[in-house]
Order: structure tokens, then C-alpha cells, then sequence
């Protein structure tokens, strides 16, 4: 595959009603991390953005329960999410919030702009209305049975049962979340995007010309939406938190938050631009930029058919590439869960294992949820951190180091009498950095994430069959000077293609091979990536004890609601 100029990297903007957990992480920010951070390595024109999510039904929800303010919720949920992005080494180059000015104003432009070309429909329907607390209800304010499945506890928007989007008025035996009570008809005018409009566009873009790209689970999804029919879908709805529609008949009418909040991915961009002294342009329309938009799996739809129609229809813009979307992540056999408590609370997480940010990033990367739901659970992630991490990665660049320091005070040996096994060892150690980019490049991360740690075992392995603590008693120096020659490679490799999965430790690995400014490509069999001199050791990873294990797992069962 080859990669075009320009990059611009989104993550799905979480909403800001409550702290993030384990889910959220391997199910978009991740793997957008690895690929940024992998872009970054090529020396790639790219951004990587993202910001909160700070409308719809999900913030008032909240709100609600928690006894404040929408906005206060926002503003507690804003900066928390964000300082755990920060934490866990999400490295976005932008992370904005669509309460913001300058997204109300980009939003504001958007609709304009297509109410302008007369692309909505201005339709007065009836809608759903409790009349108790006299307010509309669409989204998350009402549940029901899903059309499509049964399942009781659908929303108004989606069941999260069986993945189908769903409008407010389809649900059967609908009850409002605010008073409890069985919503009435009311009606209201609401502008629409007319989606059925837009077939012969999604059909010649999504399937004919892409359909080798998509991963299985997003073409699959969106296919069944194109067959099954196209509607009208409300691009506004009747709510006291959002952006006010801009338009002179929309009096208390706010847009639809799936309607303004891809446009943030544009407006954090923008908020970029200005900050940076940077064109924002190019990122979203120049032909040589590639678009893509990580997310979790109940978001494909608005990636893969409402966005790209709002795009298209605004003209100028470029489409996502690719939208590789994850399965969703299981915690100990079940589905995670906000309202049952059952989840692991990254802010939660990092009180308990601070500076092992690494170990979790890793264990959900080999373990992500890439084609089907996957399953975490705390015995795993103990088993990766100290059999993978600890005993694999770690050990082997610890031993490299202390071999080093001890027979040869830190500077490197040189290199000479290869024999086959030493040849064949440096050739395959410099094949892994291209087998690791096919990886990345194909969004096949637990594939390139082993195929690293692949490495590290093959090195390690080389270390204990080559037995340089035998050889150096039997007087075979020159010998020894090639393995410990060969091995600091390796690890030097290591430091380098470790970064986008394991950004700390490999910040520590190439301090220490003083490998600090080395890009992807900068090396190579014929151009051997060999530092002159290796610093101590430090501690990169740590053993987790069984009754940590413990502890979390009591805490999980005893926390659940
Ligand atoms: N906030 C939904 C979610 O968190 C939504 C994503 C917006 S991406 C533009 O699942
Ligand atoms: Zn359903």
C-alpha cells in the first residue's frame, strides 16, 4: 500500500458525561495512537484529532443525575478525559471541545451552507413528547422495544443490543427517562438530510470503489444499511443544550448532535491551524491527503454513510480512506457497562499502576477487538505484562545492557568472524521494521504489536543459545564482541519500532542505546542502526503479584451495581 502526502487522523470524540475506561482505549484511541505515532516515525505530514463531545441527550442526561448544570458537566468531564489521554500517551496533536466557539461557528457554517443549496427537507412530523416535563423526546431520552430485535431496553437512537440505528418514533412501547412515563405525539417541524438522496453517491464511493478497503465488520454494516433503504434522517431536534440551528424559523431548535459533532473533527483542526500558524485546508481538502477515522463499532454508520454524505454534499472535501472501526471489548466475560459499573475506569487504573500506562496499552493492543468482541480480563493482563513484557522484552534488553556494561564498559564491541547463524540472525532482525509497517499499514495491530515482541524472542533467544557468559571464560572474545555487537542492534531496533505501542519505554530504551533521533527508515541491514555506547540499565517493566490481580478483580465484583 502506499501512503499519501498528507494525514489526517481522527479519533471518535468522546462524549464529556463521564470518565473513560478500558473499552474507549482499545476501541479507538489506540490504535489511532499507533498509527499517528507511526506516521510521526515516517516523517508524515499528519495531525491526529480529537476533542469532547459536548452536546446531545447524553450531557443533560447526565447533568440530571448528577444534580448540576450541563455546562458544569462538561467542564468536569472536558478536562478529566482529556489529562487521561494525556496520560496514557494518546498523542493528539489537537484535542478540542465542541462547546467551543470556533465549532459553533463551523457547525453553524455547515448547515448554512447546505440549507443555502437546498439539500434539507423541512419536514413537520410527529415526534415523541412527555408532557409532564413538557419536552421532546428523541435519543437517549427514550427507551423502548427495538423494531428490529426485541430488545427492551433500546434507545431512541440505537439499540446497543443489536447494533441497529434507530429514530425515536420506531420504538415500540416507548417510555420517557425523565418522568417514566409513556410519551405522546406532538408535532414539530425538523429540517432533514435527505439520506435516500445520496445512494447512487454511497454505492459508487463505498462499495464499487472501495470495497476491497474496508475491514469486514464495517463493509458488512453498512452494505446491510445501503440494501435495506436509505431515509430522511433529522438533522435537529427540540432541545435546550447545543447549537441553535441558524436559521430564522428554528426558535429553541438545537442541530443534531451526530449532525455537528463529526464537524469538530474540522473544527479541532482548525483551532490547530491557528494555533500552529498552519493552513487547515489541505488536511481536509487536498486530494493528497488520506482521511481516516478510528472508532468503535456503534459508530459506523455516522462515519461510513451520514458524515461522508454531509462532506459530499459540502463539496471541496475529501472522504475518509478508511474507517477501521473495532469490535467491542469485553471486561471478565461480559460487556462492559457505565451503568452496571462494570468497567475499568482508566483514571481508576492509573492510581493503581501508575507508570504502567505500557502494560495496558500492550495488553489491549495484542488483544484488541479488531474483527470480533474480545475479552479482558485481569489474569491476561497479568500473564502479558510479566511472561511478555517482563520476561521477553524487558529481560532481554536488561541482559544486552549488563553484558555490555560488564565486559565491555558500555561501549559498543565491534563486529567481526560472523558465522551463518550471526548473518542470518542481523539479516531477519532488520526485515522486522518493514514487516511491522505492513502491519500498521493494513490497521492490523495485534499482528504488528507480536510481530515486534517476535523480535525481542528471537533476540533473546540468540543471546541464550549463543552463551556469551560460557565464551567469555573460554577465551573466545572475538566471539563474544559479535553477539553483544548483534544484540545491540537488535535492541536498538527494538527502541525504535517499540514507539507506537510502548511510547514510554521506548523513550527510556532509546536513551539508553543513545538512538534518541532515529526515524523508521533510517536504518537498514546495509546502514546498521550500531550506537557507540549503551547507558545503564533502568527498570522498564515490573512484575505484577498475584494478589494485585486479586485485589482488582474484588474491587470489580464488589463495585458492580
Ligand atoms: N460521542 C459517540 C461515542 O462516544 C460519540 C462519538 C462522536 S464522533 C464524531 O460513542
Ligand atoms: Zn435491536
Amino acid at each position: 500500500m502506499s501512503l499519501k502526502k498528507r494525514h489526517t487522523i481522527t479519533a471518535a470524540l468522546p462524549y464529556a458525561n463521564g470518565p473513560i475506561h478500558i473499552g474507549h482505549l482499545a476501541g479507538a484511541y489506540i490504535p489511532a495512537d499507533i498509527y499517528a505515532r507511526y506516521l510521526r516515525l515516517l516523517k508524515k505530514d499528519i495531525i491526529f484529532i480529537c476533542g469532547s463531545d459536548e452536546h446531545g441527550a447524553a450531557i443533560p442526561i447526565r447533568a440530571k443525575k448528577e444534580g448540576l448544570s450541563p455546562k458544569k458537566i462538561i467542564d468536569k468531564y472536558h478536562f478529566e478525559i482529556k489529562k487521561t489521554f494525556e496520560d496514557f500517551g494518546i498523542s493528539f496533536d489537537n484535542y478540542s471541545r465542541t462547546s467551543s466557539k470556533i465549532h459553533h461557528e463551523t457547525a453553524s457554517i455547515f448547515f448554512k451552507n447546505l440549507n443555502e443549496k437546498e439539500l434539507f427537507v423541512e419536514k413537520t412530523t410527529d415526534q415523541l413528547f412527555d408532557q409532564k416535563e413538557k419536552q421532546f423526546l428523541a435519543d437517549r431520552f427514550v427507551t423502548g422495544s427495538c423494531p428490529k430485535c426485541g430488545h427492551e431496553e433500546a434507545f431512541g437512537d440505537q439499540c446497543e443490543k443489536c447494533g441497529s440505528t434507530l429514530n425515536a418514533t420506531d420504538l415500540i412501547n416507548p417510555k420517557s427517562i425523565l418522568s417514566g412515563n409513556k410519551p405522546v405525539l406532538k408535532s414539530t417541524k425538523h429540517w432533514f438530510l435527505p439520506l435516500n438522496d445520496y445512494v447512487s453517491f454511497l454505492k459508487k464511493w463505498f462499495i464499487y470503489d472501495n470495497e476491497k478497503v474496508w475491514k469486514s465488520n464495517v463493509f458488512g454494516q453498512v452494505k446491510s444499511w445501503i440494501d435495506d433503504g436509505l431515509k430522511p434522517r433529522a438533522i435537529t431536534r427540540d432541545l435546550d443544550w447545543g447549537i441553535p440551528v441558524p436559521h430564522e424559523d428554528a426558535q429553541g431548535k438545537v442541530l443534531y448532535v451526530w449532525f455537528d459533532a463529526p464537524i469538530g473533527y474540522i473544527s479541532s483542526t482548525i483551532e490547530w491551524a491557528r494555533k500552529n500558524n498552519k493552513d487547515w485546508e489541505p488536511y481536509w481538502q487536498d486530494l493528497d491527503t488520506e482521511l481516516i477515522h478510528f472508532i468503535g463499532k456503534d459508530n459506523i454508520v455516522f462515519h461510513c454513510i451520514i458524515f461522508p454524505c454531509i462532506l459530499h454534499a459540502s463539496e471541496k472535501y475529501i472522504l475518509p480512506k478508511n474507517v477501521p472501526a473495532n469490535e467491542f471489548l469485553n471486561l471478565e466475560g461480559r460487556k462492559i457497562s457505565t451503568s452496571k459499573n462494570w468497567a475499568i475506569w482508566l483514571n481508576d487504573y492509573m492510581k493503581y499502576f501508575p507508570d504502567m500506562q505500557d502494560s495496558l496499552r500492550y495488553v489491549l493492543t495484542t488483544n484488541a477487538p479488531e474483527n470480533k468482541d474480545n475479552d479482558f480480563t485481569w489474569k491476561d493482563f497479568q500473564a502479558k505484562n510479566n511472561n511478555e513484557l517482563v520476561a521477553i522484552l524487558g529481560n532481554y534488553i536488561n541482559r544486552v545492557a549488563v553484558l555490555t556494561q560488564k565486559y565491555f564498559q558500555g561501549v559498543t564491541p565491534k563486529l567481526s568472524n560472523m558465522d551463518k547463524n550471526d548473518e542470518d540472525i542481523i539479516s531477519k532482525a532488520y526485515l522486522y521494521p518493514k514487516k511491522v509497517s505492513d502491519s500498521i499499514e493494513n490497521f492490523k495491530f495485534r499482528e504488528a504489536v507480536n510481530t515486534m515482541m517476535d523480535l525481542a524472542r528471537m533476540g533473546n533467544k540468540y543471546l541464550a543459545d549463543s552463551e556469551p557468559w560460557k565464551l567469555i571464560k573460554t577465551s573466545n572474545k572475538e566471539k563474544v564482541e559479535t553477539i553483544i555487537n548483534i544484540s545491540i542492534q537488535i535492541c536498538s531496533i527494538l527502541s525504535v519500532v517499540s514507539e507506537p505501542f510502548l511510547p514510554s519505554a521506548s523513550k527510556k530504551l532509546r536513551n539508553q542505546f543513545n538512538v534518541q533521533n532515529i526515524y523508521w527508515k533510517d536504518f537498514s541491514k546495509e546502514k546498521p542502526l550500531i550506537p557507540v555506547k549503551i547507558e545503564k540499565s533502568e527498570l522498564i517493566f515490573r512484575k505484577i503479584e498475584d494478589d494485585e490481580i486479586d485485589f482488582q478483580l474484588k474491587k470489580l465484583n464488589d463495585s458492580e451495581k
